[in-house]
Parts: C-alpha cells; structure tokens; sequence
C-alpha cells in the first residue's frame, strides 16, 4: 500500500514502519494515525511478519499529537470522532510482538505510542515525557495509565504534572526502557532482537505476550492460573516436542508454529 506520512519495509520476517514526518517530528496527525494503524493491521494479517518494529527518526520518535491539527477542535468534534480511540486499536490489540525503536523526542502521544507497544529499545539521545500539561491538556492516550505502570506512582505524577523529560539513562533506570544504546547502533540492535524473537515458535511468542498483558488486567492468582492452562496448552504443539527434542539432541529447534 502506498503511503504518505509512514514508511514501512519487511525482511527477515520483521516489519519496520517508520514514522515520516520530519517537517513536524513526526507529530500524530490523523493521516498518520490511519496510516499506522493499516500498516499493523496488514503485517498482522501478512504471514511472512513475525515481528514489528516502530521508528521514527534520529531526532524523533514522534513529538506527540499534532498540535496544530487539534488546537481548534471542539469538545463535541473530538467526542464525536473518539479522538484517538479506535484509531490506536491496530497497535494497543496487535497479537503479533510489536518493537518500539526510540532515537530522540518520544513526548505526549509519542511517548503513548512507544508505550503502547510491547518493549521500548532507546538511543542514548532519548527523551521521553509527557508534556501535555503544557498545552493546557492531560494525556489522552494511555498516559496517565501505562506510565504508572511502568515507573510507578512518584515519577508518572511528576512526570505529568509538570512535563518534565526523562532521558534515556532514567528511562532505563525506572524501566521504561529494556535497552539504551548508542543513536547509530539503534537500528542494528532493534533488529537483531527482532529477528531473535522472529525465530521463535509464533504460538509460544503470541502466548507469553497476552500473558504478561493479562498481569496487568488482572489478580495475581487469576494471572498465574491463566499462565499455568497457557503453559499446559503448549504441549499439545508441534513446537513443544520439537523445542525439547532439540535441547536433548544438543541442536538448534526448527520451529514451525504448529
Ligand atoms: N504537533 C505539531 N507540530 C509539532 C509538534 C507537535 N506535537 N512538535 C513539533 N512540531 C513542529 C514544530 O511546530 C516545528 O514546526 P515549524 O515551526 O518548523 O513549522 C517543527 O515540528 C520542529 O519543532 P521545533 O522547532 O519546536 O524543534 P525544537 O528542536 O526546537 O523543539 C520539541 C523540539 C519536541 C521540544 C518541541 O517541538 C516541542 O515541545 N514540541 C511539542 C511537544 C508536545 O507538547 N507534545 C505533546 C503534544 S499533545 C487526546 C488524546 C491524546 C492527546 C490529545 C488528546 N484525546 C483522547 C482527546 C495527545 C496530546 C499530545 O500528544
């Protein structure tokens, strides 16, 4: 598909799709938004993707929604579209590992964006905030949510109410981030993990996604039962025989998501 404003490459069975709006730090406008959310929902559906991995540019990743795109909007217009509900399914629902890539500024919906999907690989020119207060506005795309979650209470509630950075150093520090390297090895790194995780069996990989999203929807006893029947399903795969066989017989697993 022909797009304008993300471009998207898949090899070695990992889809990239980089944000492409330089001129405004590839800032969330709606076109944007639609266009990455077909391009996830395409490499869901396109068997030959068993990885993705969202970028942007060194200098940003995305610098949030776009604010001259939303700063005339009435109450009524942004209710009546759902602004930024269902138009950020693609990624939030994805089944398939989703990769975030961050060099840069990840702020606002950005920094959601990053969030929103299932790890965050930065350079060390990374920042990361949620400057929305600035703007006269709050978070509106999980932030106030899946910051607290990932940095606790203390750092979310003074990261939100006063709009500060986190640079890549903290980020990692408070677990933001898995991984920080440096700006021109992102990419490499990015990939490398990607095609690690491509190599797995898919049914173990989508499993051990939903089971860690399931601990944060749940009670810790409903998310170890959930864990223990996902767990005990794998041995009606193909892939558990074959992932043990290959351990005893001191060779690589030839996976074959069956
Ligand atoms: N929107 C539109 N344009 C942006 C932008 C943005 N978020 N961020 C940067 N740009 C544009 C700048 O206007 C500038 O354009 P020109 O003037 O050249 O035409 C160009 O990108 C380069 O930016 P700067 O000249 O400002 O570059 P600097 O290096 O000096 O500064 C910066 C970089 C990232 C620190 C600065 O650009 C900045 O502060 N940007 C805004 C960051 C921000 O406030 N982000 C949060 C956006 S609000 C909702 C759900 C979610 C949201 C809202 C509603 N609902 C559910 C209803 C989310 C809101 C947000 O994300």
């Amino acid at each position: 598909m022909a797009y304008e404003t993300i471009i998207v490459k898949i090899s070695d069975h990992v889809c990239v799709i980089t944000l492409n709006r330089p001129s405004a730090l590839n800032a969330l406008n709606s076109q944007l938004v639609e266009e990455l959310g077909d391009a996830v929902t395409d490499a869901e559906n396109n068997h030959k993707v068993r990885c993705m991995v969202i970028t942007g540019s060194e200098k940003a990743f995305a610098a949030g929604a776009d604010i001259t795109e939303m700063a005339d909007k009435s109450f009524v217009e942004v209710v009546a579209k759902d602004l930024f509900g269902s138009s950020m399914m693609p990624v939030q629902n994805a089944k398939k590992p989703i990769i975030a890539a961050v060099s840069g500024y990840a702020l606002g919906g950005g920094c959601e964006l990053a969030m929103m999907c299932d790890f965050i690989i930065c350079a060390e020119n990374a920042k990361f905030g949620q400057p929305e207060i600035n703007l006269g506005v709050i978070a509106g795309i999980g932030g106030t949510q899946r910051l607290t979650r990932f940095v606790g209470k203390s750092k979310a509630m003074d990261m939100l109410l006063t709009g500060r950075f986190m640079d890549a150093e903290e980020a990692e520090r408070v677990g933001l981030v898995s991984r920080v390297v440096p700006e021109k090895m992102l990419m490499e790194v990015t990939l490398e993990v990607a095609v690690k995780i491509a190599e797995k069996s898919q049914i173990s990989v989508k499993s051990a996604k939903e089971a860690v999203n399931r601990s944060f929807e749940t009670t810790l006893a409903e998310g170890l039962l959930f864990e223990r029947r996902v767990f005990h399903s794998m041995f009606a795969t193909e892939d558990q025989k074959e992932g043990m066989s290959a351990f005893l017989e001191k060779r690589d697993p030839q996976f074959r998501d069956k």
